[in-house]
């Protein structure tokens, strides 16, 4: 079913490099503290028993040279490990702007990723990557060796989390909010992808792998996914069919009951209490499904809550749609 191992498996991320050297350092640090701290304990205990002829009138009280050795090396080592862990972390959160986008959705008990930029879906559980497997096809989650991927996730309803042990990643993946993962797979193979959140029933069979392929590979698994009917769903579609073109216009222009949403990604925008906000994805999200949350300067709030209206795919479809109305996003034409 899996094939994972005791210890950690081989680490084959390219962004995670050093994060097992440094996982080693923590251990031992902890291993020599450990034995610093209960050695003398238990040294102790012995010399200063009860039946031990010892001069007890007047116990050292004060050391000056001792306090200072175990609060100067203490604070280093944790200034230390602190700034070898936030270089470390940076570079595994933080994708790079070239970076392949994929989008994970975490569901009762399987996965979906959508690839916006090929326009395909896959489906991942146990069961549907078996039939893949009979098929040809890789199972799980594909990407290519060598790129960096950044995944962005979501979950239609409980909150699930990605984890790759062969990548040192793990990320929650919650309703509402996206998160993003990060990584660049430096060899071709099968690799464990668990939910790593316990999400219910049936959390423990939430399993699946990411397949790691060769760019040629890749190629063909995208056209051979391409042909099949389950897409992601078109956000434009969504928008027409939900009531939003009724309030907002999707090309520059000012008026309207609603502001253009062409232009909005990325943008800083003000709202009525004079506060501003990043037109991030989140952003985007909550301006659907919590309109009242943020009012938009010179509009008065009444956009209707769409919260529970749209599924989790319809959201996606919107937030991606939305994004892609900007000049000015990476990749645009
Ligand atoms: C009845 C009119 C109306 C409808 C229908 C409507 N909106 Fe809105 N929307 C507004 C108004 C008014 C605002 C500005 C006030 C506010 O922030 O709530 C707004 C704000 C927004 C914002 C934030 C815009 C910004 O400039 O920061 C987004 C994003 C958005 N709407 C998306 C949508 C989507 C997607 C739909 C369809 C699912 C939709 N709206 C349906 C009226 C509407
Ligand atoms: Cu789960």
């Amino acid at each position: 079913m899996f094939d994972a191992r005791f210890w950690l498996p081989e680490s084959i991320n390219s962004m995670a490099e050093g994060t097992d050297q440094f996982f080693m350092v923590l251990i031992w640090v902890s291993v020599i503290s450990l034995l610093v701290v209960l050695g003398p304990m238990i040294w102790m205990m012995f010399r200063y028993r009860a039946s031990q002829d010892i001069d007890r009138s007047a116990p050292p009280s004060h050391h000056l040279g001792l306090e200072i050795v175990w609060t100067v090396i203490p604070t280093a080592i944790l200034i230390g490990v602190f700034f070898w862990g936030a270089t470390g972390y940076t570079k595994m959160v933080v994708p790079p702007t070239d970076a392949m986008e994929i989008r994970a959705t975490g569901q009762k008990w399987f996965w979906t990723f959508d690839y916006p930029e090929e326009g395909i879906r896959v489906r991942a559980s146990l069961e549907a990557d078996e039939e893949r497997v009979k098929n040809g096809i890789p199972p799980g989650l594909v990407v290519p060796v060598d790129t960096p991927i950044k995944i962005v996730g979501s979950s239609a309803d409980v909150i699930h989390s990605f984890y790759v042990p062969a990548f040192r990643v793990k990320k929650d993946v919650l309703p509402n909010r996206y998160t993003v993962a990060t990584f660049q797979a430096t060899k071709e193979g099968t690799y464990d992808l668990f939910c790593a959140e316990y999400c219910g029933t049936k959390h423990s069979k939430m399993i699946t792998k990411v397949s790691v392929v060769s760019q040629e590979a890749f190629a063909e698994f995208i056209s051979k996914q391409s042909e099949e009917s389950d897409k992601p769903i078109d956000g434009a579609t969504v928008f027409n069919t939900s009531g939003c073109a009724g309030c907002h216009a999707v090309v520059a222009s000012s008026g309207g009951i609603g502001p253009t949403l062409h232009g909005l990604w990325g943008k800083t925008e003000t709202l009525v209490d004079e506060t501003t906000v990043v037109a991030d994805e989140n952003y985007i999200r909550e301006s659907i499904v919590n309109p009242m949350e943020k009012i938009v300067r010179g509009y008065s709030p009444m956009m209707p809550n769409y919260s529970g209206q749209l599924s989790e795919d319809e959201l996606n479809a919107l937030v991606l749609y939305i994004r892609d109305l900007s000049p000015e996003k990476e990749g645009a034409e």
